[in-house]
């Protein structure tokens, strides 16, 4: 079923305009490092959103930032300075990808590992139980094999590479139009890498319905806010097209445990990793590079008001030290990243 265009945006009726006030404004990282810093989300606060221009929400729900310290007060992964070398998703600051035949690559093996095991236990949702699909979640920001412990869903790419191989597979269309599914009040992927100018078709699997809301690289910049009804499939608009490099954070005003990630990227050397907490990059041109890891943050914090659930507190984003690594022609090298879990 497919919902009208009319019926895409929220209803102005059940929104609130949010106050732009300016304090505790994160910084926009030109290069688009993504950094959302931690943030709490729960039903019956009073809306206040990073400044910079207008938001809306449903009127229920809410994004508080956290107090103290108030405006300036830096947050944990957002104001820290820029690592030396991350210059972001986009690669080499002010650099223009140039794509090259690629003749004698060599392949780059990308372990992120926790040096701990964090916490996995399932999160308690505190509505629409039933329609949401099943008994237990569990923390989708710590997906750790505990056999390895590899660290999936972290977005790892070459900082400075300046020309390389064409994006490949699914990614070598441009403009296409990627599926992000909420099912079992999830979205799918939970985390994610398209190409930049690729365009979303937002699905809603569940027979409840959801809200997505889309901010690039940090919370003051909304990308677009969706009613998205029950069993329903959105075409893709201009709204949804994700024309800048950076991180798309992913959230539901309704179900306010739902985050997801989607990376959009101008050159194809990212991946994410998977459940074994490894990514590859082949075809890299011999050579030596910085490479990044940007994690969403392990944490999600029940809160609650007695034994009521009312709200979620996913921990700050963060991006490990870029590692340098060199690769040669027809070899294979490897990084490991140890985070700490947090
Ligand atoms: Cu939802």
């Amino acid at each position: 079923m497919r919902t009208s265009s009319s019926l895409r945006r929220i209803a102005p009726v059940v929104l609130l305009s949010l106050v732009a006030c300016g304090r505790g404004e994160m910084p926009i990282d030109p290069e688009g490092v993504a950094r959302y810093g931690a943030f709490r989300y729960e039903e019956g606060a009073t809306v206040n959103m990073t400044g910079g221009g207008s938001a809306s929400a449903i009127s229920t729900a809410a994004v508080v930032l956290p107090p103290a310290g108030g405006a300036a007060a830096p947050q944990p992964g957002v104001a820290e300075p820029e690592p030396q070398g991350g210059a972001g998703p986009r690669g080499k600051k002010g650099a223009k990808y140039e794509v090259i035949e690629v003749t004698d690559g060599g392949t780059l093996k990308i372990t992120c590992k926790v040096t701990s095991m964090p916490d996995q236990a399932e999160i308690p949702f505190n509505k629409d139980k039933e329609g949401c699909g099943h008994p237990g979640m569990k923390n989708e920001r710590a997906v750790v094999d505990p056999a390895t412990m590899g660290l999936a869903n972290c977005v790892v790419w070459l900082v400075d590479i300046s020309k390389g191989k064409d994006f490949e597979g699914e990614l070598a269309e441009k403009g296409r139009t990627v599926i992000l599914d909420q099912k079992g009040c999830q979205y799918v992927p939970h985390v994610s890498l398209v190409r930049t100018g690729s365009k979303l078709a937002v699905k809603n699997s569940d027979p409840v319905q959801h809200n997505v809301k889309s901010f690039l690289n940090n919370r003051a910049t909304l990308q677009f806010n969706l009613m998205s009804s029950s069993n329903s499939l959105l075409d893709p608009s201009d709204e949804t097209t994700l024309s800048k490099s950076g991180n798309y954070l992913l959230f539901c005003d309704i179900h306010f445990w739902m985050t997801g990630y989607i990376r959009a990227v101008a050159h194809p050397y990212h991946a994410v990793t998977g459940a074994d907490g490894v990514a590859t990059l082949t075809k890299v041109p011999a050579g030596t590079y910085k490479v990044g890891c940007w994690h969403e943050g392990m944490v999600l914090k029940v809160v609650q008001a007695g034994a009521e659930v009312t709200g979620y507190e996913p921990s700050a984003d963060f991006e490990e030290a870029p590692q340098d690594v060199t690769v040669t022609a027809g070899g294979t090298s490897e990084v490991t990243f140890s985070i700490n879990p947090r």
